[in-house]
């Protein structure tokens, strides 16, 4: 049988920079200051986020890994999927646990990153001959709806990268979701879960830094590539947990007052001595919290499974 790999191009570079560009400019003007954590990104931003996957402090990628794996199987047999759509694949390391399992005739990789995708798809070909993949290069809060067509599919959204989105955004991108979908196909939802508050501000404080050269590194994104002049030593990452909202949140914190200019924005900022720019919020969730907001979407659970430390959950809902 002969391996097919497929590419497709929804995100061209000068989208990703104007959408920077809108996101930058409406954040720095407001009150508090704050950045999307889409923009961690770049080559040196994913490097960062791999080596935080392999941290010690950094439970959830091996929880999820040992959740799928518990899980793979049966995850197969009730979703009957014959294609899977993955969103934020990235290197698509974890999915193997569950493409072993699924083994569809077609696997769509969607992310942002181009390079992440060709790093992935040969792999993919290998160990599965036969199936189709599928790289698309898209933004999931803009091309949903690009997504190819065909039958019994599943999407695939794993890394707890839903607890990127607060509230009222991710409500938006389930019913997204559940609108891309025809009744009868699923979704396979992957959520770090509420646990004790010092362990999670560990994991987004690592002893050994890389979780504040990750944050930190939005900074020389910026510098780079909007011309911006942040004086970067000059921000401390800052990360604490907000029980009220079941959130940790990541920002930075200017040590001394600075003003900065963003030239391609023709911008320039004051930040007082002590002021934090806002940059990620990542949402922790309990099981009946995410059923009732998949409900809310449209769709109905029928799987659910953690680590067995019951650290992170896995959520198979059917539209
Ligand atoms: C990729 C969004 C799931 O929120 O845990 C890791 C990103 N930020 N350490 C997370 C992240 C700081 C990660 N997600």
């Amino acid at each position: 049988t002969e391996s097919v790999i497929t590419h497709t191009q929804l995100l061209l570079q000068d989208d990703l920079r104007a959408g920077l560009r809108a996101d930058v400019l409406a954040g720095l003007r407001a009150e508090p200051k704050q950045i999307p954590p889409k923009w961690f990104y770049d080559q040196r931003g994913s490097e960062l986020f791999d080596a935080i996957t392999a941290l010690p402090e950094y439970y959830p990628t091996e929880a999820e890994r040992a959740a799928l794996r518990l899980a793979a199987e049966e995850i197969a047999e009730l979703s009957g999927a014959r294609m899977a759509m993955e969103l934020g694949s990235g290197s698509s390391d974890k999915t193997r646990t569950l493409l072993d399992a699924l083994r569809p005739g077609r696997y769509v990789a969607f992310d942002v990153s181009e390079s992440a995708l060709d790093g992935a798809a040969g792999g993919l070909t290998r160990r599965y001959p036969g199936m189709q993949v599928d790289c698309v290069v898209g933004d999931f809060d803009r091309h949903l709806g690009f997504l190819p067509d065909g039958e019994d599919r599943m999407l695939v959204f794993l890394g707890g990268t839903i607890g990127n989105y607060a509230p009222g955004p991710r409500a938006g991108l389930l019913a997204a979701m559940a609108a891309t979908l025809r009744p009868g196909e699923t979704l396979l939802l992957g959520a770090d879960l509420v646990k004790d508050s010092g362990r999670l501000v560990r994991a987004y404080d690592d002893s050994a830094g890389v979780t504040a050269a990750f944050n930190r590194n939005l900074l020389s994104i910026l510098n780079r590539e909007l011309r911006a002049d942040f004086d970067i030593d000059g921000f401390e990452h800052v990360a604490l947990w907000d029980a009220r909202n079941e959130w940790i949140e990541m920002r930075l914190r200017a040590l001394r007052a600075q003003r900065v200019r963003v030239e391609d924005l023709d911008l320039t900022v004051e930040f007082a001595a002590g002021e934090e720019l806002h940059t990620e919020v990542s949402c922790k969730f309990r099981r009946e919290g995410i059923a009732g907001e998949l409900d809310e979407a449209g769709f109905s659970t029928i799987g659910w499974w953690t680590d067995p430390d019951g650290d992170f959950g896995l959520t198979l809902a059917r539209k």
